[in-house]
């Protein structure tokens, strides 16, 4: 059976911070309480993809330090994974802080610093795992002396794989995923417009890179998200929820939408699966939750219009 591999190259420990009131500046804002949730783009899909029984493993790297806490917060999500420990290192925090307006404010660390040998090793471990039938997701932020260069020879590596290749990265990495052609991107507006060439309409940049992408998924902010895939674009209304976080929200579509490439689900319904499943997670105050059951009722809320033939 293939297998979906997740990797986080700069996973984390989300302390999520219950603020009393919105947060004023110059005033001293109370926290009401903390939790943790695990952190880490990758390890998000990996736990939405775990919810469907679809064999999974989230790969990457994790600091020596509080390797004890991080395993413990996988564990507990029951995400099954084979992190490679960095020596001396510690596995970053990020702040999520929540009021009771819309929405969060997340600050993130910097992360870990690796050493040349722990990228070698670790894309040699790579190497072995993957096989042509698996789909491999890379997504979020490089740490600290993991250059461009080595994200080209990972991503090398698993061409050479023959696997499925996910990127939801950004800035350079988001580049070079489009340099190399991976399988699927997922940029934002921002970073969509950083992929735009001079007077170029976004949904002609969303066409252009689906011409060596198989699955191009951008969020044009207000005008809603697009899907290009197989010389069709699709327009993607999400449901009207009531949203009280929307960190993890992106990791959950992208988990979700792997499952449905996986399970082989037709691209609309692969996109109000994941759209319901991004729908839920909003409405729940962590970084990972959401509910399969719920999901389900709201991606027949998701409207989807084809707008090019
Ligand atoms: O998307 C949410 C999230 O995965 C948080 O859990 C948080 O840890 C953060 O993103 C990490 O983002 P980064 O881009 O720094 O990898």
């Amino acid at each position: 059976m293939s297998t979906i591999y997740t990797i986080t190259l700069n996973p984390a420990i989300d302390r999520l911070l219950y603020m009393e009131e919105e947060m004023v500046k110059r005033k001293t804002n109370r926290i009401e309480k903390v939790a943790y949730d695990i952190g880490g783009k990758g390890t998000h899909a990996s736990y939405v993809i775990s919810k469907f029984n679809v064999k999974n493993e989230a790969l990457g790297f994790m600091g020596e330090v509080n390797a004890k806490r991080f395993v413990e917060i996988l564990n507990s999500r029951n995400i099954e994974h084979d992190f490679s420990i960095v020596k001396g290192q510690v596995t970053r925090e990020c702040y999520i802080l929540l009021d009771d307006s819309a929405g969060s404010t997340m600050l993130t660390e910097k992360g870990l610093t690796l050493t040349p040998h722990d990228v070698e090793e670790f894309i040699k471990c790579v190497s072995e795992k993957v096989g042509p039938d698996d789909m491999v997701l890379i997504a979020g932020s490089l740490p600290v002396n993991f250059t461009i260069s080595d994200l080209r020879k990972l991503i090398k590596t698993l061409k050479e794989a023959r696997c499925f290749i996910a990127c939801d990265v950004s800035g350079e990495a988001l580049q070079l995923a489009v340099e190399l052609s991976v399988d699927f991107i997922k940029p934002n507006e921002f970073e969509l417009n950083e992929l735009k060439r001079l007077n170029e309409h976004p949904l002609d940049t969303i066409k252009r890179l689906a011409i060596n992408i198989t699955y191009v998924i951008a969020s044009l902010g207000a005008e809603g998200s697009y899907c290009a895939h197989n010389d069709q674009v699709y327009q993607v209304n999400p449901p009207k929820v009531n949203e009280v976080n929307d960190t993890g929200a992106g990791d959950c579509f992208v988990g979700a939408f792997l499952t449905g490439i996986y399970k082989r689900y037709p691209i609309e319904e692969t996109l109000k699966f994941a759209s319901g499943c991004a729908a839920s997670k909003v409405m729940h105050h962590d970084s990972s939750t959401f509910s399969v059951k719920d999901a389900m009722e709201l991606k027949k809320q998701v409207e989807i219009n084809k707008i090019l033939e």
